[in-house]
């Protein structure tokens, strides 16, 4: 966060908010003895973090799930969108409401196009049919065929989970900024770690990386239990690495705040398949972050 504020360079940006940014970062974590990068700068809403996580993994892209649980971090793009085309005012509690209680509404306004559980899980194909009709293939899971990959051959060096689907970016709320997750193993029989590396193009360092980190590492904790692996080391690699401009005051409390302790993540349930695990299988401890920090979050 130093370095970006202190050496990023100044630019405006899509949201016109402005921010300062470093192109190519990368990020190193121990992930072994259940450590997790979880910020002790500030308070991370890990839940809300483990409940997106657990949210791709289920396909989905409608909010309503993530609001039925009391997770708001997406309501503002269906919300922005919602303002725009009906012209309606509606204050977001009311739009969130809504949401829950509609099932069309929720259909109608509530999807974020196909986004990253449609990729994950449901990656489109398509096919010369028996008729010589092209069609709809069925869809790739790209989580199962990552377990599966990792089981048959883990030297390889093909373990990856994307979600960049170039041809379906224009009717997505947000293109993917977590695209690529790629897994590696080092050693092996019961030795055998897990590593995993995630490339994100673009990266709010104030809001989006703290649940990006915690949620990178619990894909990669979940999917080290599913291949009787240990976890090794989590490396993140940002493109556009930025702070907004209106994130000034976040920045100079957190840079004037000491880490202290060392978070740990229990995975207290190893279930028949990756698929299967609920918010309360995960379990946080000794984490006693310093007061959370209240920031806009650029739309
Ligand atoms: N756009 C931008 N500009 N930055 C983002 O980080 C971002 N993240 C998205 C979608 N679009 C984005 C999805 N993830 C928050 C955290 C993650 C997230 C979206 C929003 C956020 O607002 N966090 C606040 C409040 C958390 C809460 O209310 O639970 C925080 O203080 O961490
Ligand atoms: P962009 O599509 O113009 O790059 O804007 C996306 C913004 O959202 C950018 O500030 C990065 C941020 N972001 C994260 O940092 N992490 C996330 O998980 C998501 C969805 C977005």
């Amino acid at each position: 966060m130093r370095h970006v504020w202190e050496h990023g360079d100044e630019r405006m940006d899509r949201t016109g908010v402005g921010t300062r940014s470093v192109f190519g970062t990368m990020l190193r974590f121990d992930l072994s003895g259940g450590r997790v990068p979880l910020l002790t700068t500030k308070r991370v809403y890990w839940k809300a973090a483990a409940r997106e996580m657990l949210w791709f993994l289920t396909g989905s892209t409608n909010i309503r799930p993530l609001l039925e649980q009391g997770v708001t971090i997406w309501s503002d793009w269906p919300l922005a969108r919602y303002r725009r085309e009906t012209g309606d005012a509606i204050a977001q509690e009311d739009f969130e409401a809504r949401i829950v209680a509609e099932e069309d509404f929720a259909r109608r306004w509530g999807d974020l196009g196909p986004v990253y559980g449609k990729q994950w899980v449901d990656w489109p194909t398509y096919r010369y049919g028996p008729d010589g009709r092209y069609e709809k293939g069925p869809g790739i899971n790209q989580v199962s065929q990552v377990i599966e990959s990792l089981k048959a051959d883990p030297g390889g060096r093909r373990h990856i989970i994307e979600g960049w689907n170039v041809a379906e970016l224009d009717r997505m709320a947000l293109p993917p900024c977590h695209k690529t997750y790629q897994f590696h193993v080092i050693g092996s029989g019961r030795d055998a770690r897990l590593n995993c590396l995630l490339y994100q193009r673009s990266c709010d360092v104030a809001l989006g990386l703290p649940f990006n980190l915690f949620g990178a590492a619990m894909l990669c904790r979940m999917v080290a239990a599913q291949t009787s692996m240990r976890p090794g080391e989590l490396i993140w690699a940002g493109g556009d690495t930025h702070l907004y401009l209106n994130h000034a005051e976040l920045v100079r409390t957190q840079l004037a705040r000491e880490p202290a302790g060392e978070p740990r993540l229990a995975l207290v349930r190893v279930p028949e398949t990756i698929f299967d695990y609920r918010f309360e299988d995960f379990a946080v401890t000794d984490y006693a972050p310093q007061g959370p920090i209240r920031a806009p979050v650029a739309v």
